[in-house]
């Protein structure tokens, strides 16, 4: 089976992240795979809390928020993404960097330069080996995570705000097509799933 994998899931609101995992948990567990699931921002106490400060209402500058998140993802690669790879388990998490560069940097419209200098600093070259990136219009994903009835800062953000930062997705999947997979998520479930079997697959038997 090779070294371990790190996978991430990354996409617009409501377009099935969540209910994905879940999915390439079961792919991967029928296959035999040892792995760890995780989620950015979380997957540390550290993480966890700025989940809470982020999601929570209290206005939070961008530049703020873009440390935040690599102070938490600095903590979480420590403590939990690098020992498990070492370990030999595979990690999957849901989002990753490409949610700075896609909410911070598009959304937020920050520069992607401090963006690309956190990275660079945090990860010292670890990057994930597999991004399914989950797409869909926008209206659709906000009309699915509208129906769980529940709402975050993010969510509460106004409809260019989700075109920016599926534009910004989008960007980094034409830029790193080895890596980046696109996934049309405005698809009914059955067809989602098995086009992430068939990435799942290809790093299982390359
Ligand atoms: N954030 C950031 O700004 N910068 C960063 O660097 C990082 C994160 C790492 C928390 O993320 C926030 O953090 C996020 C960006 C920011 N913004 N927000 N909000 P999150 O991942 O926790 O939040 P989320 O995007 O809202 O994820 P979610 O709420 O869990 O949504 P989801 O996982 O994509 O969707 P879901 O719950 O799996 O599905 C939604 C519904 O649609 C559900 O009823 C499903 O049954 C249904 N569904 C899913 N797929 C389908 C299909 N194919 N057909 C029909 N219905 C479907």
């Amino acid at each position: 089976m090779g070294r371990a994998r790190f996978i991430t899931l990354e996409g617009g609101e409501g377009v099935g992240k969540t209910t994905n995992l879940e999915f390439v948990e079961r792919h991967l567990a029928l296959r035999g795979v040892r792995f760890v699931r995780t989620r950015e921002p979380g997957g540390t106490r550290l993480g966890e809390a700025v989940r809470d400060w982020l999601l929570g209402f209290e206005a939070v500058a961008p530049e703020a928020e873009l440390l935040l998140l690599f102070a938490a993802r600095a903590q979480h690669l420590d403590t939990v993404i690098r020992p498990a790879l070492r370990s030999g388990q595979w990690v999957i998490c849901d989002r990753f960097t490409d949610a700075s560069y896609a909410y911070q940097g598009g959304g937020r419209g920050l520069d992607p330069q401090p963006i690309a200098f956190l990275e660079r600093w945090i990860q010292d070259g670890l990057e994930p080996d597999l991004t399914l990136l989950l797409d869909a219009p926008v209206e659709v994903g906000l009309e699915r995570a509208r129906g769980r009835g529940r709402t975050d800062r993010f969510e509460a953000e106004a409809l260019p705000f989700f075109a920016r930062v599926r534009d910004a997705y989008l960007e980094r999947a034409a830029r790193f097509p080895n890596r980046i997979k696109r996934i049309d998520a405005a698809r009914p479930l059955p067809e989602v799933r098995a086009e992430i079997a068939r990435y799942l697959d290809a790093l299982l038997d390359p």
